[in-house]
Order: structure tokens, then sequence, then C-alpha cells
């Protein structure tokens, strides 16, 4: 396994030239533990290393520190001394959604990602919407997006294909393929999207099939997957961290715990820029205050009943101006406790100053 056949590029070569001379080595994050993170080294070597203290400072909010995917600079270690993770190398591109609950931050998912894989099925996992903000997210990040109808096995041909047909009207850019990964079905599709250096993120919703998949891609069992115990629902292996694996027949996949809250982070201005042609036809309704919901001559409900707008993008445009307000009020929420977090980072540094001064006076017996 090379560094090429990681994903290595001239760009990072040149990125790294000022850690080549201090003798680090360049590797790739592929596991993170809530202590340390794994990376592979050019040969495949795998090695489990810390961040040093320099960059967990600097990390003004999470996502700025190291991730499964980034590239790193590796001071070697030892026997007695760990291997450290020195500089973080520029990312190509970034895979991230806000993070789960009511913090307006975002969470990482993974970096230098050249496709997303997003894995539904036709049945209860089936949601329109949850797609789009799939779509929204991965046309963000930079990565190409690819749509798996999983556990064809399950369901009619006829079902798959309305479903997938459903979903390529969302995003034409976008690849769908139905596939069984339990049989091994319409795998040579997904495999078409893989070589060497190609770096594939697969989410979606737990249970869908992503560790089987990955399994399946790998050759061999790679994690334990079993069969779901019908009465009890136990004895599944539900992925818990976020891993990346090389394969040998070149590319690379990272499997993900199901995602329960795929949410948007984001501004106002991709909001509202991921609606433009929808904006676009307001000019064209009968009424220029039109509510387009029922008044006559709608331009947009027009559309809708036309076939040419998707029906869910209609009642997710209507819902654009909430989400808006709510997307400000989350940010304002924490700008204020950043700003309270500063006071009280001052307040403590100020004590511990009086501290000091204090401890320095009482050891030369002053008052
Ligand atoms: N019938 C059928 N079952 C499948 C298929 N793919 C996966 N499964 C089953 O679905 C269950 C969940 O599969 P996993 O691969 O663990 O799902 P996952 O997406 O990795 O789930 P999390 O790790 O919890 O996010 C297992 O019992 C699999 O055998 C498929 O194509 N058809
Ligand atoms: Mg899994
Ligand atoms: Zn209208």
């Amino acid at each position: 396994m090379t560094l090429k056949e990681l994903g290595w590029t001239t760009e990072l070569e040149d990125a790294f030239a000022p850690y080549r001379e201090k003798d680090w080595v360049p590797a790739r994050l592929i596991r993170e533990t809530s202590i340390n993170f794994s990376a592979l080294f050019d040969g495949g070597e795998e090695i489990d290393c810390i961040l040093c203290g320099r960059l967990w400072n600097a990390a003004v909010i999470d996502s700025d520190l190291p991730s499964v995917g980034d590239w790193v600079a590796i001071e070697e270690g030892n026997e007695n001394q760990p291997h450290v993770i020195r500089a973080q190398l520029p990312r190509r591109t970034v895979f991230s959604r806000k993070m789960p609950g009511n913090s307006s931050q975002a969470q990482v998912i993974g970096t230098n990602i050249d496709i997303v894989t997003v894995v539904t099925d036709a049945g209860s996992d089936y949601n329109l919407r949850r797609m789009e903000r799939y779509f929204t997210l991965i046309n963000r990040s930079g990565a190409k997006a690819v749509v798996l109808l999983n556990k064809s096995d399950l369901f009619s041909k006829e079902e798959s294909e309305k479903a997938a047909a459903e979903i390529s009207a969302l995003s034409p850019n976008a690849k769908v393929h139905i596939t069984s990964a339990l049989k091994g079905e319409g795998l040579k599709a997904i495999k078409g999207h893989l070589s060497s250096g190609i770096t594939m993120c697969i989410v979606g919703s737990s249970g869908v099939g992503k560790s089987t998949l990955v399994n399946q891609l790998y050759g061999e069992e790679w994690q334990w997957v079993s069969e779901v115990n019908e009465t009890t629902g136990k004895g599944r292996h539900t992925t818990t961290t976020r891993e990346l694996v090389p394969l040998k027949s070149g590319g690379m996949l990272i499997d993900n715990p199901g995602m329960r809250e795929i949410q948007m982070w984001m501004d106002e201005n991709i909001l509202r820029a991921s609606f433009e042609d929808v904006a676009k036809l307001t000019g064209e309704c009968k009424f220029s205050n039109c509510s387009h919901t029922s008044d006559v001559g709608c331009a947009i409900r027009g559309a809708v009943e036309d076939g040419s707008l998707n029906p869910a993008r209609y009642e997710s445009f209507l819902n654009l101006e909430t989400e808006i307000e709510a997307l400000q009020k989350r940010a304002k929420k924490r700008q204020m406790a950043v700003e309270r977090w500063h006071k009280r980072d001052h307040r403590i540094k100020a004590r511990n100053l009086q501290d000091r001064i204090q401890l320095e006076k009482d050891e030369r017996g002053e008052i």
C-alpha cells in the first residue's frame, strides 16, 4: 500500500516539503478514538499516534481537529515515546454535517473524500426530504454523490426502480444504483466508482447495510455482521466508530455509524442558493404578493403540477424562511456561548495570574 494508493497527490507532496526537512513522516488517519488516532504509513504499516498539544490548542472549533481521512505529518516515536501528529495537511474536500443536538457546530464525517455513497432502501428507510439534505451536504463538500437502493432482494423490481427514479430527479448528477449487499448483487456498479487512490465515504441510517457492503467489497469479513434475531432484534453488529478501509482491489472505503440525524449545517447564502431555481419562478407568479400556496396564477404551484418541480422541493421552499430563522437563532446562541467562554477564560487566567503573583510574594515573604 503506497502513499499514492492511499490518495497522496503532488499538491500534498508540495505542502509536505517543510515537514520532510524536519524528518517527519506523512500518514493518513484511518480511525479516531477518544484518546488517540490510527494512521497508515507509506507501505501500509498501521500505527497509533497522538495529537501534539500545539494542534489541540490551535483548534478553535472541533472541525479544525484532525479527522478520519486527513493527511498528517508524524514525528516517529520509539518504545518509550508515542508517535506524535505534528502538523495537518490542507484538506481537499470536507464532508460534514451539523452536530447532533442543538449546537450549530459542524461535525466532520470525513476529509479528502472523492465520493459520498448514501445507502438507503425502497422501504422503511426511504425518505426524499432526508435525501435532499444529503445531496445539499454532499454538493457543498466537493465530493460526488452516489446513492444505493439496497436490500433489493426484499422489494419488487418496480418498487426499487420507482424509488431510484425519484431520487435521480432530486439530483440529476448523482449516480443511483440498485443493490443487494446481502446477495452481492449490483456490486459491480459500485466497484466501477472505485480505483487506486479514490476514497468513498459510506453513510446512511443504521441498519441499511453499510458494513455488509464494506465486507462484500473488502472480499472477506472485515467487521462482524450477523443476521438480526427476529424476536429480540439483537445480535447485530452496529458500527460505533468511523473507519477508513483500504481495498486490495484499489480505492478506500470509510464505514460510518448509522446517522440518526442528518442536519444541515450551512449559512443562509448556501441555503438560499440551493433554491435559486425555485426563487426565480416567483417572478412569474400572477400576484407580486403570491403566497405560493393557494393563489391563482402561482408559477411555483404550476411547476409542481406540470411535473417540472419536485413536490418535496416545493415543500422545502415553503419552509425556507422558517429554516433560515432557526439557523440564525442557533448561530446567535452559539456566538453568545463563545463570548461567555472567552470571558470565563479571561477570568480564570486573571485569577491564575493573581494566584501566582500572590504565591511568589508568599515565597519572598512579602505580604
Ligand atoms: N435482506 C437484506 N438484508 C441486508 C442487506 N444488506 C444488509 N442487510 C442486513 O441488514 C442488517 C444490518 O446490516 P449492517 O451492514 O450492519 O447495517 P449498517 O448500515 O452497517 O448499520 P449500522 O452499523 O448500525 O449503521 C444485517 O442483518 C444485514 O445482514 C440486503 O441487501 N438485503
Ligand atoms: Mg455498520
Ligand atoms: Zn406563487
